[in-house]
């Protein structure tokens, strides 16, 4: 069973997320635990590994729709490294930080890290984890979207009092988390009356205008390069001839919009669902396509389709036949399908 609004990756695929390297790879390394602890730790991977080795099969599932079942982890629990360093009583929040550029970090109620079971994992499917996928150590969060699994863990600090993460602070993803319970993003946003004023102009170059409503206005040349439009909502609108170069637009909703001569030159649309829009003559060129949809997710295994709900493309549609490799199999036999239909 997926959680609402998730679709299988390939079996052998695993997209990366996020930052793609950590500031260095020191050697050794070393994962500090501080704040509120009776004894605080400099704990390298070996000393770690005497904590005990388990491993785990853990589904992952991406906020941006993708999701991995069954990755077989190998590492520590966070309770066996926790029980060395004695969390103190007024400790209610653990917040990780990784050895990476901009020391992200991410944080979860410390009695809901240890019921999910978390673990600091050094290996996945028996291999150690690749540099760009945590290694040499990463936390994994079971049962919450992958953004609380922090890549390249330097720091476990214990607080009294939450500090939100990075993109938890920074792109408005919920804190929660809950694949099972959608919690994608925060609400809040702007009202559809406040939004009707910023669109009313058709400019909103480089604007940060998350979880946007513009369900069925009409925005036919609206102008949104670099615009930020995480989650944003254009179902129903017309948006043909727009242009969302480099614009954000992870997650957003475009189902049955008119989007023909579109332009989503290097635009992120990861998670963004396309079902039953016109994309005829839209450019997808750089854009990075992984958990988009565009038509209804079904059971391959079956065969070919059935494509439901599909969008529009023709062969004036540019999408990299790179990125098609990033869309579940079934969107990219989807994409497939519909082109050859179109040449004939
Ligand atoms: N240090 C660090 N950890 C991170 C991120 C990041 O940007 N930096 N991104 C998070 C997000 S949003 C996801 S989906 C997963 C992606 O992990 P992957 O690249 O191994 O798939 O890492 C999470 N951990
Ligand atoms: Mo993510």
């Amino acid at each position: 069973m997926l959680p609402p609004g998730q679709q299988l990756v390939a079996r052998d695929k695993w997209p990366l997320v996020g930052e793609r390297l950590p500031k260095n790879v020191a050697d050794p390394w070393i994962v500090k635990v501080h704040g509120l602890v009776e004894r605080p730790q400099s704990i390298g991977l070996s000393d770690l590994k005497q904590l005990g080795w388990v491993e785990r099969s853990i589904d992952i599932h991406c906020v941006t729709r993708w999701s991995k079942p069954g990755v077989r982890f190998g590492g520590v629990t966070l309770q066996s490294l926790l029980d060395v360093a004695r969390p103190q009583p007024s400790a209610r929040f653990i917040s990780f930080i990784a050895n990476s550029e901009r020391r992200h970090s991410t944080s979860l109620p410390l009695a809901d890290a240890l019921k999910l079971e978390t673990i600091l994992a050094l290996e996945a499917d028996g291999q150690p984890l690749t540099v760009e996928h945590g290694g040499p150590i990463r936390v994994v969060v079971p049962g919450r979207y992958f953004y609380k699994s922090l890549k390249w863990l330097a720091e476990i600090e214990l607080l009294a009092e939450d500090r939100l993460g990075y993109w938890e602070s920074s792109a408005g993803y919920h804190n929660e988390a809950d694949p099972w319970r959608e919690q994608r993003y925060v609400a809040e946003g702007l009202t559809k009356q406040q939004a009707e004023a910023i669109l009313g102009s058709r400019d909103v170059r480089g604007l940060e205008l998350r979880n946007l409503t513009a369900t069925g206005m009409n925005l036919s040349g609206l102008s949104a390069a670099g615009a930020i439009l995480r989650n944003a909502d254009f179902r129903r609108a017309i948006v043909a001839n727009a242009c969302f170069d480099k614009a954000n637009l992870s997650n957003a909703h475009f189902e049955q919009s008119k989007l023909a001569g579109a332009s989503f030159v290097g635009a992120d649309v990861e998670g963004a669902d396309f079902r039953e829009c016109d994309l005829r003559g839209a450019d997808f060129t750089g854009a990075s396509l992984v958990g988009v949809s565009f038509c209804e997710p079904f059971d391959l295994s079956a065969g070919d389709g059935p494509f439901r709900r599909g969008a529009s493309l023709n062969r004036a549609t540019r999408i990299d036949p790179e990125a098609l490799e990033v869309l579940t199999p079934e969107q990219a036999a989807y994409v497939r399908e519909v082109r050859k239909e179109a040449e004939s």
